[in-house]
């Protein structure tokens, strides 16, 4: 019980600041479909992270190189091999580090502590993957249309930025494809979450996007075809990144490796591209924990008769109250009974 009331004013306090990771993130979480704590790698890979004076930032790992911006540049350095496990560096996209050069020859030789990070869990016989570090936002991206918007991909990111502290926006894209002002993201706004909406097309909300993330590291979560590279293009359109066959390349399988790749932008933007995030499990929060992670449900279930009520059956449920009165909107009640229901199912990685 007491455990389930620290984590519910977690949720409720929305803390998003990076400087506050405390002790407690540092532990392994439960959660591991997204872990944007810190430590779920073995213990000695921990210890190799440490306390320098960075003079680079990891742009892109490659094996046991990694190109790394330094000395205002983008540079294809070797990584020490107390920073490599079996073929490629511990290193991610974000991470601050030491670039020892001499002559030619570059090499980062230490790794910062990282303040935030963003991984999907070890598979079979696979080191867990971390896809980026150190960033401050997560953008969650949704396309009003084509691909059709899915509640329950959003929710999911949502869980996943609450657990790791890591500020989620929510970003809508594709607006020239809507008739009207799609109405269903009125639920995120009443939650009190950043929610912008863009097109690529039409260059909609891209000011807007870009003030959000002046001066700060954000990292892109969305299914693919939503527009996550064409919306680095237009912060950025000197940048001229492919879309379509970049991803086309992905989904053919022929790119083994997830790359995922830092870019600076104009304005202090850093943004992580990442064509491996689609959707993200929440396997390992249980059951019970799901409706913390629904502040408004969370806040509802206060007033249930039971304390431990699952709002799915129980008599005096006020979450089943709220929807039958239209208080609560019934997609928003549907999408945590699915979620709910879907921690029955095995991890889809496992
Ligand atoms: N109509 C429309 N199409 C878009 C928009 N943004 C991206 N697209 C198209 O959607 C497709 C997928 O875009 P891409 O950026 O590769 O998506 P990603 O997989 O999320 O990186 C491309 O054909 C883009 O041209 C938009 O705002 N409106
Ligand atoms: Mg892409
Ligand atoms: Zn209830």
């Amino acid at each position: 019980m007491k455990d389930r009331r620290r984590k519910k004013r977690r949720v409720r306090k929305r803390d998003w600041s990076v400087n506050d990771l405390d002790a407690e993130n540092r532990q392994p979480r439960r959660f591991r479909g997204l872990d944007v704590g810190l430590g779920t790698e073995a213990e000695d890979i921990d210890e190799r992270f440490e306390a320098i004076q960075p003079n680079g930032v990891v742009v892109s790992p490659y094996g046991v190189l990694a190109f790394v911006e330094f000395d205002g540049q983008e540079r294809l350095c070797r990584v020490a091999e107390r920073l490599c496990v079996g073929g490629t560096s511990i290193l991610a996209p974000g991470d601050r580090v030491r670039v020892d050069a001499q002559q030619d020859d570059l090499c980062v030789s230490a790794v910062q502590h990282r303040q935030s990070k963003l991984s999907r869990p070890a598979t079979k016989g696979q080191r867990e993957q971390v896809i980026a570090v150190n960033v401050d936002h997560i953008l969650c991206v949704v396309a009003v249309a084509q691909p059709r918007f899915k509640v329950g991909v959003l929710d999911r990111f949502l869980i996943a930025a609450d657990i790791g502290h890591i500020r989620p926006i929510v970003v809508v894209n594709k607006t020239d494809l809507a008739e009207e002002a799609p109405r269903e993201f009125d639920v995120y706004r009443d939650l009190n979450l950043p929610i912008i909406f863009t097109s690529c097309e039409t260059g909609e909300g891209i000011d807007r996007l870009r003030t959000h993330l002046e001066n700060s590291v954000s990292v892109l979560a969305g299914q693919s075809g939503v527009g996550k590279t064409s919306l680095i293009n237009c912060l950025h359109p000197d940048i001229a990144l492919e879309t379509r066959e970049v991803s086309d390349y992905n989904e053919k399988g022929r790119h083994t490796t997830t790359v995922s790749r830092l870019y600076h932008l104009a304005g202090g933007i850093d943004i992580i591209d990442t064509p491996g995030i689609r959707q993200l499990g929440v396997w390992d929060v249980t059951k019970e924990e799901v409706a913390l992670y629904f502040p408004d449900i969370a806040a509802l279930g206060e007033h249930c008769r039971f304390r431990d009520c699952s709002h799915t059956h129980e008599p005096g449920c006020a979450v089943q109250d709220a929807v039958e009165t239209g208080a609560l909107p019934a997609v928003r009640y549907k999408s945590y009974c699915r979620i709910r229901d879907s921690l029955d199912s095995k991890s889809p990685w496992a």
